[in-house]
C-alpha cells in the first residue's frame, strides 16, 4: 500500500464504501497539480485500485460575488492545470453547474469508486459537500491540501488567536512541513474518453455586470506563481520585518491570488523561505504570517460558523460595540459612497481606490480601511456587511477564511483584546489617521495611488 500522504489530512466525508471505477479527484480549492496532497492521494488510490484517474472541476454560476476580475485568473489558471494535467495522461474535465449536483452526474456517467476533494472550511463549500456526500453512490474522502499542519489536526476547537494556536502547530510542524513527492503520469490512458475542455464557452460563463475590470498586474497560474515566489524570496523578503508594514514599500510578496486559488503551496513557499539566506527576523515575521495567521483563519471558519457576522464576535467586543451602539457617528457614508471612495479622508479613499482599481490593497491599509468602516457606518452589523461586499466584489484574494478572519479581527477585536475605551469602538483597538501618518509617508501613497489611477 503507497503512503504519500500522512492519513492525518484525510477524511472520509459520506461513510459510504470506495468500489471499483475510476478515481474522480473534485478540485476546488487547491488549483494546482504539484505540492497539492488531495491530487497525490487521488493517484495513490487510483494505482492501489489499479483504476485511471481524473481531474474535474465545478465551474459554480456565482461564487459570493465573485465577478469578472476573479472569474477571468481563476479561469486561466485552470487553461494551465489541464495542459499540465495532459502531460501526466490525467483528463481534467471543468463541470459547469450547481457544484453539489454536478459532481454526482458525472460520477455517475463513469460509474466512479470514489471521489477525494480539497479541504475548505467556508459554509457555502460545506454545503456543495453534504449535497454531493449524500447524493452519491461511492465514497466522498477530504484531502487538506491547503494547511501546512491540518486544520482538523492542529486544534479540535477555536482558538482565541495566534498565541493559542501557535505551540499547537509549531508542535507538529516538522511532521508536516515535509518535502512534496512528484505526481506520478499514468499509464495507458483512453484520453479520448473525455475530450478537451470548450475554454470559449467555460469563458462565457463569467457573470455578467461583474464590474471590476481584469487585475494586470499579476500573471495567473502555477509557474507564474513559482516566479513571483523565487523573486520575492531572492529580493524583499530580506527586509520583511521592517518594510512589511509600509505601504510605500514593495515589503510584502503579493502572493495571497496564487495562494486563494490554490496555484501555489503555502507548504512549498515555507519550504523554500526556511532554506533561503535571507534575515532570520525576516523569514520568522513572514513564516508567522504565512502559517500560524493564515492557518488561523481556517481555524475560524471551521469552528465559529457566524465568521461572516457580528454574532461571530468574541463576547467582550459584542457587548462592547453594543453599549456604543447609539454614539454619534462624526461621519456617516453608505456602502455606495464607501465602495466610490466618496469620503472625507484622502488616505482611506486612495486604498479604496487601489483596491478597486488593481484588486489589491496593502495589508497595512487593510486594517485600517475595515477599522474606518465600523466608524463611518451605522452599526457594527452593516459595517461588517459593507467591509465583506468590498472585500469580496474587489479584492483577487477575497472570498477567503483570511478575510473573515482580518474583518473580524479589525472590527470585532477577533483575535485580539480590549483596548482603552473610545466611542463608537468601545474597546475594539482603534487606528486613526495621524498615526498611520507617524507610520509611513502618507502624502507619497496617497500620489502614487492618484497617479495610478488617472
Ligand atoms: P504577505 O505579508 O506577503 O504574507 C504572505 C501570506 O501570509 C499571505 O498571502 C497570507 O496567506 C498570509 N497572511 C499574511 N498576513 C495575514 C493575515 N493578517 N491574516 C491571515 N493570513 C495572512 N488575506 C487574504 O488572503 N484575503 C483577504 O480577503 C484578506 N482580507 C483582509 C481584510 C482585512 C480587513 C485585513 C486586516 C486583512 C485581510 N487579509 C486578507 C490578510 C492580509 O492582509 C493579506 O493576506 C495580505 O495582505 C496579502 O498580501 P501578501 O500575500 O503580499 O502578504
Ligand atoms: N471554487 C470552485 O470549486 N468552483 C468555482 O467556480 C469557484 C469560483 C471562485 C471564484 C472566486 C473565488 O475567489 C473563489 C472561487 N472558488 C471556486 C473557490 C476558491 O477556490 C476557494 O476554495 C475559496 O474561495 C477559499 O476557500
Amino acid at each position: 500500500m503507497h503512503k504519500l500522504v500522512d492519513p492525518r489530512r484525510i477524511k472520509p466525508l459520506n461513510g459510504k464504501e470506495t468500489g471499483r471505477g475510476p478515481v474522480i479527484y473534485w478540485m476546488s480549492r487547491d488549483q494546482r497539480v504539484e505540492d497539492n496532497w488531495a491530487m497525490l492521494y487521488a493517484r495513490e488510490l487510483a494505482m492501489n485500485n489499479k483504476e485511471q484517474m481524473v481531474v474535474a472541476f465545478c465551474l459554480a454560476p456565482e461564487f459570493l460575488g465573485a465577478g469578472y476580475r476573479q472569474f477571468d485568473f481563476m479561469i486561466r489558471g485552470l487553461m494551465q492545470v489541464e495542459k499540465r494535467l495532459q502531460g501526466l495522461r490525467i483528463p481534467f474535465l471543468m463541470l459547469p453547474g450547481k457544484p453539489g449536483e454536478e459532481i454526482v452526474r458525472f460520477s455517475k456517467i463513469i460509474d466512479a469508486g470514489v471521489v477525494v476533494t480539497d479541504f475548505d472550511p467556508l459554509k457555502v463549500k460545506r454545503g456543495w459537500k453534504e449535497t454531493a456526500g449524500s447524493n452519491l453512490d461511492c465514497a466522498l474522502i477530504e484531502v487538506d491540501a491547503h494547511n501546512i499542519v491540518p486544520c482538523r489536526i492542529a486544534s479540535g476547537k477555536m482558538e482565541y488567536g495566534a498565541y493559542t494556536l501557535r505551540p499547537k502547530i509549531n508542535r507538529l510542524l516538522n511532521e508536516f512541513l515535509t518535502v512534496f513527492p512528484a505526481l506520478a503520469p499514468q499509464e495507458n490512458e483512453d484520453h479520448h474518453f473525455f475530450g478537451t475542455n470548450d475554454w470559449q464557452h467555460i469563458h462565457s460563463l463569467i457573470p455578467a455586470g461583474s464590474h471590476a475590470p481584469a487585475a494586470e498586474w499579476i500573471i495567473p497560474g502555477e509557474k507564474a506563481a513559482h516566479r513571483a515566489m523565487d523573486l520575492f524570496i531572492d529580493g524583499p523578503l530580506d527586509e520583511y520585518a521592517s518594510l512589511r508594514n509600509d505601504p510605500n514599500a514593495a515589503g510584502q510578496s503579493g502572493l495571497s491570488p496564487y495562494i486563494h486559488f490554490g496555484h501555489l503551496a503555502s507548504q512549498r513557499i515555507a519550504l523554500c523561505v526556511k532554506e533561503s539566506r535571507a534575515a532570520t527576523a525576516s523569514k520568522e515575521a513572514f513564516l508567522e504570517e504565512l502559517i500560524v495567521r493564515k492557518e488561523l483563519s481556517d481555524n475560524l471558519c471551521l469552528y465559529n460558523p457566524m465568521y461572516d457576522s457580528f454574532s461571530g464576535f468574541p463576547r467582550w467586543a459584542q457587548i462592547s460595540l453594543d453599549i456604543h451602539r447609539k454614539d454619534e457617528r462624526q461621519y456617516l457614508y453608505s456602502a455606495g459612497e464607501l465602495e466610490r471612495s466618496a469620503t472625507h479622508d484622502d488616505l482611506w479613499n486612495a486604498a479604496q481606490t487601489e483596491m478597486v482599481r488593481t484588486g489589491r490593497m496593502h495589508g497595512y491599509m487593510r486594517m485600517y480601511w475595515a477599522k474606518k468602516i465600523l466608524e463611518w457606518t451605522k452599526d457594527p452589523e452593516e459595517a461588517v456587511k459593507t467591509a465583506i461586499y468590498l472585500n469580496d466584489a474587489y479584492e483577487l484574494d477575497g472570498r477567503d477564511p483570511n478575510g473573515y478572519a482580518g474583518i473580524a479581527w479589525a472590527m470585532g477585536g477577533l483575535h485580539d483584546r480590549p483596548w482603552s475605551e473610545r466611542p463608537v469602538f468601545g474597546k475594539i483597538r482603534y487606528m486613526s489617521y495621524n498615526g498611520c501618518r507617524s507610520k509611513f509617508n502618507i502624502r507619497q501613497y496617497i500620489n502614487r495611488i492618484s497617479a495610478m489611477a488617472h
